[in-house]
C-alpha cells in the first residue's frame, strides 16, 4: 500500500514502464521532443520500406515480369536511394547536435555540488555556503536502504531508496562536479535527462537547472562491480524559498567541518 500524500510528487518509474519519464529540466524536454521527431521519421521509413517490400513480393513474384529480366541499372534510382537517406540523416543531425551542445553549456552557477561515486554508494558535498556559515560544508553519504530497513517505510521503493535524500532547489543554476574514488560509475537521473560519467582521477562537470519540485530517482549507469545495481540516487527538489529555510536551519545544527 502506498502512502499517496507522500508519493504525490514522486517521479519514480511505473511498473513495466516503457515510455520516458516526465521531464523536470529543459534538457529532458528537448530529449522528449527529439524522441518524438525521430519516432515520426522512423514510422515513415518503416511504412515506406514495408510498402516497397510487400509490393515487390506481390508484383514481381517468380520473375514472370519481362521488365524485371531486363532491368540491371538505373541512374535516377541510384541518385534517389543515395540522396534520400543522406537527407534523412541531415534532418536528424541538426536537432541532435543542437541538443548535445546545449547540454554542454555552462552558465554561471549559483552553487556547485560535488558528487563522488564509491563502491557502492554516492557521496555529496556542498561547500559554497561556507563563506556565510563559518566553514561549514554540507556532506551527505547516501546508502541504499535494504529490505529490512524498508519494512517500516510505507510508500518507499525497493532498491531505489537511500538513507538520506539530497536536497536541491528549483529554478537555480547548479554546477555538478562528478568524480569517483575507485572505479567508473555514472550519475544518472532520467527525469533530468542527465547522465554523467564518474571517472577516478577526472572531474566531469555539467549544468543543472530543475524546473519543478518533487522527488526524483536515479541509479548508477556504469557497471562498477557486484553491487552496481544497489547504489540508487534520490533527490528531494524543493521550491527555492523552502530550500533556503531548510538548508539554513540544518546548517545551524550541522557539525563543523573543513
Ligand atoms: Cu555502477
Amino acid at each position: 500500500m502506498l502512502n499517496y500524500t507522500y508519493t504525490f510528487f514522486l517521479d519514480a518509474p511505473d511498473v513495466w514502464q516503457t515510455r520516458l519519464q516526465d521531464p523536470a529540466s529543459s534538457t529532458m524536454e528537448g530529449i522528449l521532443v527529439f524522441n518524438k521527431h525521430i519516432l515520426f521519421i522512423i514510422l515513415v521509413i518503416v511504412l515506406l520500406v514495408g510498402w516497397l517490400l510487400v509490393s515487390t513480393i506481390i508484383n514481381y513474384q517468380e520473375f514472370d515480369n519481362s521488365q524485371v529480366w531486363n532491368f540491371f541499372h538505373s541512374n535516377p534510382l541510384e541518385i534517389v536511394w543515395t540522396s534520400l537517406p543522406a537527407l534523412t540523416l541531415l534532418t536528424l543531425s541538426s536537432p541532435s547536435f543542437s541538443l548535445l551542445y546545449s547540454m554542454d553549456e555552462i552558465s554561471i552557477p549559483d552553487f556547485s555540488i560535488k558528487i563522488l561515486g564509491h563502491q557502492w554508494f554516492w557521496s555529496y558535498e556542498i561547500s559554497d555556503f561556507r563563506s556565510c556559515l563559518q566553514t561549514k560544508t554540507l556532506k551527505y553519504t547516501c546508502y541504499m536502504l535494504n529490505s529490512e530497513e524498508l519494512h517500516n517505510c510505507k510508500g518507499f521503493f525497493r532498491n531505489l531508496e537511500t538513507n538520506k535524500r539530497v536536497i536541491l532547489p528549483t529554478n537555480t543554476h547548479m554546477r555538478l562536479l562528478v568524480s569517483a574514488v575507485d572505479v567508473l560509475h555514472s550519475w544518472t537521473i532520467p527525469s533530468f535527462g542527465l547522465k554523467i560519467d564518474a571517472c577516478p582521477g577526472r572531474l566531469n562537470q555539467m549544468n543543472l537547472f530543475i524546473k519543478r519540485f518533487g522527488v526524483f530517482f536515479g541509479q548508477c549507469s556504469e557497471i562498477c562491480g557486484v553491487n552496481h545495481g544497489f547504489m540508487p540516487i534520490v533527490l528531494l527538489v524543493l521550491p527555492l524559498r523552502q530550500y533556503h529555510y531548510l538548508i539554513m536551519s540544518s546548517l545551524e545544527n550541522y557539525p563543523k567541518s573543513n
